[in-house]
């Protein structure tokens, strides 16, 4: 009897700075588990990054080292596909496609769009706009099924999902309408400064955010020194604002535990806030230990990630390309 055909994921992360304990533990921690059970298809997305302007030699490094923690936090290159997003040019091709199938109204309710171009006031360009439509793109290209993803993306999962809908709709069956994958704790790790708001890499300042690359003791100051409310109560009470810093300190407890909030929350009961914020420093310090020790490994060998990223590139290319005809053809491009 055939084997069951494995659902496909495709996910990724931009490039555009230091990998964050949220990025970690909203994405691609989750990634690493569904490996075996998905065809998955994991990927740098370099492309969405110079949305922002970013320091040409910075980027090609950062590019490399998000390939080196990708394997370093365990993804396994010869179970996953992995590769770079500007090494498949089906990305841009599909991209330009959907442009033209998705309205200026939809793209202007993206709450990403409207951050960025906040935070980006002199450089508000097409690029930025269009970013989902790229990001749908990716998506539609290997047919997933899935998409995992930290909470903030789950709008851009929605907008691929309307196009590609859209343009199901007028030419038959042509992409895999696909679904985002969240987890169940931690989908929205928050700032350690500004606790209502997501905890970023391009984050100005470096005290709100937890990089995978920090010394470790940098990560325990910067825990302990976490905002949180002058309650002195440690309660998880996720509905609160007022409660922000600690309900996000009992979040990530919970993840580098596997525990849950409520449970972290009921352990540290009556204890004072700094027993909380040692305890987290010293759960995530270790959770990063062996990915560090790894990572230092791998991010030597330019010849292995060299060898991987180059073989990834022919796969995603195949793979891509028999969708990106499917499209063209069905638009009415000339394809053979
Ligand atoms: P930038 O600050 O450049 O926008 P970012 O830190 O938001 O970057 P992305 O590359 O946009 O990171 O996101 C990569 C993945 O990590 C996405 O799946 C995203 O949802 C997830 N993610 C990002 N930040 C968090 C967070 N604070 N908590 C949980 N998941 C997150
Ligand atoms: N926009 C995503 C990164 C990204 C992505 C994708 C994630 C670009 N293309 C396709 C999943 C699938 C972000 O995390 N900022």
């Amino acid at each position: 009897m055939e084997a069951e055909k494995k659902k496909k994921i495709f996910s990724g992360v931009q490039p555009s700075g230091n990998i964050t304990l949220g990025n970690y533990i909203g994405a691609i921690r989750n990634w690493v588990r569904l490996q075996d059970d998905y065809d998955c298809a994991f990927a740098m997305m370099d492309m969405h990054t110079i949305t922002v302007r970013q320091t040409p030699a910075e980027m090609r490094k950062r590019t490399l080292e998000l390939m080196a923690l990708y394997i370093a936090c365990g993804i396994d290159p010869e179970k996953s596909l992995l590769f770079i997003q500007s090494h498949n040019s089906a990305h841009a091709e599909l991209a330009w496609v959907l442009n033209c199938y998705t309205y200026m109204g939809e793209l202007q309710r993206m709450t990403q769009f409207k951050d960025k171009s906040a935070r980006h006031a002199d450089n508000i360009n097409a690029g930025l706009f269009t970013y989902p439509v790229l990001m749908a793109a990716d998506i539609l290209l290997y047919q997933a099924d899935y998409v995992p993803v930290g909470k903030d993306q789950m709008q851009h999962i929605e907008i691929c999902r309307d196009i590609a809908n859209r343009f199901n709709a007028l030419y038959g069956n042509v992409f895999t309408i696909p679904e985002g994958m969240l987890v169940k704790a931690g989908a929205k790790i928050m700032s350690l400064q500004e606790p209502t708001k997501k905890m970023s890499k391009s984050d100005p300042n470096p005290k709100g955010y937890v990089s995978m690359m920090d010394d470790f003791n940098v990560i325990a100051k910067k825990i302990k020194s976490a905002v949180t409310d002058s309650e002195g109560v440690i309660e998880y009470r996720p509905d609160d604002d007022a409660k922000a810093g600690i309900n996000n300190l009992l979040s990530i407890m919970a993840v580098m535990t596997d525990s849950t909030p409520e449970k972290v929350a009921a352990d540290f009961a009556g204890q004072g806030y700094g027993a909380l914020k040692g305890a987290v420093a010293e759960a995530v310090v270790e959770g990063i230990k062996p990915i560090r020790a790894e990572y230092d490994r791998i991010i030597k060998d330019k010849a292995y990630l060299k060898d991987i990223y180059t073989r990834g590139a022919e796969t995603a290319h195949r793979i891509a390309d028999r969708t990106l005809k499917k499209a063209y053809k069905k638009i009415g491009f000339i394809i053979d």
